[in-house]
Parts: structure tokens; sequence; C-alpha cells
């Protein structure tokens, strides 16, 4: 809950040559994880979690910009919470780690309309003119489980759309588990931000053409 504390923390990080991407998931997401267990034990509230990410974001802003990667396209990620959800911290966790690990991610945001994922996978595979075969990942997160089920809607309407073949789907967020993803018909599913990385490339490894 100190950002001042946490921004010289992640200055350190760097100073002392540790690695930013340990720093994100061993400190920075650690420490929001274990806000939201104190949340859920009412041990804190709404004010101490806001500060918290503020303090999660002060030094994330740091540390994202030395986040490195291979240097070249892997392939392109389409990213996004869904519609009712705004709890985009780990999704914020996903995006960096996804972007350092080479891909393009395109960040549709949070309290994302449904329509809006499959619109952003036809606008993808039609904008091929260069020729591109790139692989094509949707990656959705939700933390309630009162929204996740809207992920499953996503996959019906890529289905609907006759999109779904095309794109590999992977979903996450606290509640979501492997059950849930198969259940719903998804490709994959990424309990932290470091798996949510090798799951996107195996799905993008598998040819998501
Ligand atoms: Co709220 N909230 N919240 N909240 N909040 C939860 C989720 C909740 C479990 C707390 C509780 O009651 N115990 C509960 C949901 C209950 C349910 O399931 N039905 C809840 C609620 C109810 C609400 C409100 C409705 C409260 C209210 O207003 N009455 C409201 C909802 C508003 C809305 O969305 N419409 C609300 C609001 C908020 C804040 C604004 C205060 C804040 C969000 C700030 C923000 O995100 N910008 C907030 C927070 C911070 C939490 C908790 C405490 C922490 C969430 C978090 O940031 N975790 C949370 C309690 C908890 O989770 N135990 C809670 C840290 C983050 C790093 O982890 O997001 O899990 P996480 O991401 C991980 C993995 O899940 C994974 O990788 C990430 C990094 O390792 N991952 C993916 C995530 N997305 C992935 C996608 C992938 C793969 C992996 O592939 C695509």
């Amino acid at each position: 809950m100190k950002p001042e504390l946490v921004a010289e923390l992640a200055r350190k990080v760097l100073e002392q040559g540790l690695s930013p991407e340990d720093a994100m998931t061993q400190g920075l997401a650690a420490g929001m994880r274990r806000m939201g267990e104190k949340f859920t034990a009412k041990q804190c509230f709404v004010p101490e979690v806001l500060l918290a990410s503020k303090a999660m974001y002060a030094g994330f802003d740091i540390l994202k910009e030395h986040v490195t990667g291979p240097g070249r396209t892997r392939g392109r990620v389409i990213l996004g919470v869904v519609q009712g959800d705004i709890h985009d911290i780990g999704k914020n966790i996903v995006k960096v780690m996804v972007q350092a690990a080479g891909f393009e991610v395109i960040d549709l945001g949070r309290n994302v309309p449904l329509p809006e994922f499959a619109r952003a996978v036809e606008s993808d595979l039609s904008d091929r003119s260069d020729g591109s075969d790139r692989s094509l990942v949707l990656g959705m997160s939700s933390l309630m489980t009162t929204t996740m089920p809207r992920m499953g809607k996503v996959i019906d309407l890529l289905d609907k759309a006759g999109l779904r073949k095309q794109v590999k789907v992977i979903v996450g967020g606290a509640p979501v588990t492997t059950g849930f993803a198969q259940g719903i018909g998804a490709d994959g599913f990424a309990p932290d931000a470091h798996s949510a990385v090798l799951e996107i490339e195996r799905l993008a490894g598998q040819g998501s053409r």
C-alpha cells in the first residue's frame, strides 16, 4: 500500500540487475494476490485494495519498460476482460509478459462488450492483405463468478460467425479452472501470467489458422 516505496524498490531491482519479469510475477503479482486473500478474509477493504493497486502500478510502470522480448513477432494475441468486469490488474500483467515473450498484443481493455471480441478476431483475420499467416490467439480474463460464463458466450459468438476454427482461445482469472475452460470450449487455460505465456506459445505453435 506504499506507492513511493514500491517505485523505489522497482528502481532498485533494475539497478541491481535483477529480472523485471520475476519482480512482476514474484513481487507485484504475489503482493496483489496476498491483498486479494486478505480482502476475501475481510482483513482489509476496498480503500486498501485500491491503494495496493496504486502501489502495484507504481512498480509496474517502471518495470514494464524493461521487460524485453526476442525482438520479433511470434503472433498476435487479442486480450480483454469481459463485459461487466472491471478487474484488469491480472490482465495487464499477462499483457506485459506476453508482449515480452514476443507477441503483438491488441488490448481491448476491460468491461469489453462481448461482440467486440468477435469483431476484433474478424478484423484481424480479414486484415491479411499482406499474405500474413501469423497465429492468432484470443485471451479473455474474468475475475468474477458472475461474469466468467460470458467467456463461453464469446466462444458461441465466434462459432456463429464461422470464426472459431481460425482462432485459439485461452481464458484466465482467479475463479477460472481447467474444468471450466474445457466446459465452455476454450482451447487453453492458465492460472498465472507465466503459465499464460507458456500456454499461448503452445496454442500459437499448434497453428491457429
Ligand atoms: Co473486486 N472482487 N470487486 N475489486 N476484487 C474480487 C474479484 C472478489 C473475489 C472479492 C471478494 O468478494 N472476495 C469479488 C468477486 C466475487 C465473485 O466472484 N462474484 C469482487 C467483487 C464482488 C467486486 C465488486 C462487485 C465489489 C463491489 O463494488 N461491491 C466490484 C466489481 C466491479 C466490476 O467489475 N463490475 C469490485 C471492484 C474492485 C476494485 C475496483 C476495488 C478492484 C479492481 C481494480 C482493478 O482491477 N483495476 C478490486 C480488486 C483489486 C479485487 C481483488 C481484491 C483482487 C483482484 C486482483 O487484482 N488480484 C479480488 C479478490 C481476489 O481475487 N481474491 C476481488 C491480483 C491479480 C494479479 O491477480 O487478477 O487473479 P488476478 O490475475 C492473475 C491470474 O488470475 C492470471 O494471471 C494473473 C497474474 O498472475 N490471469 C490470467 C488473469 N487473467 C488471465 C488471463 C489469461 C491467463 C491468466 O489468459 C487470457
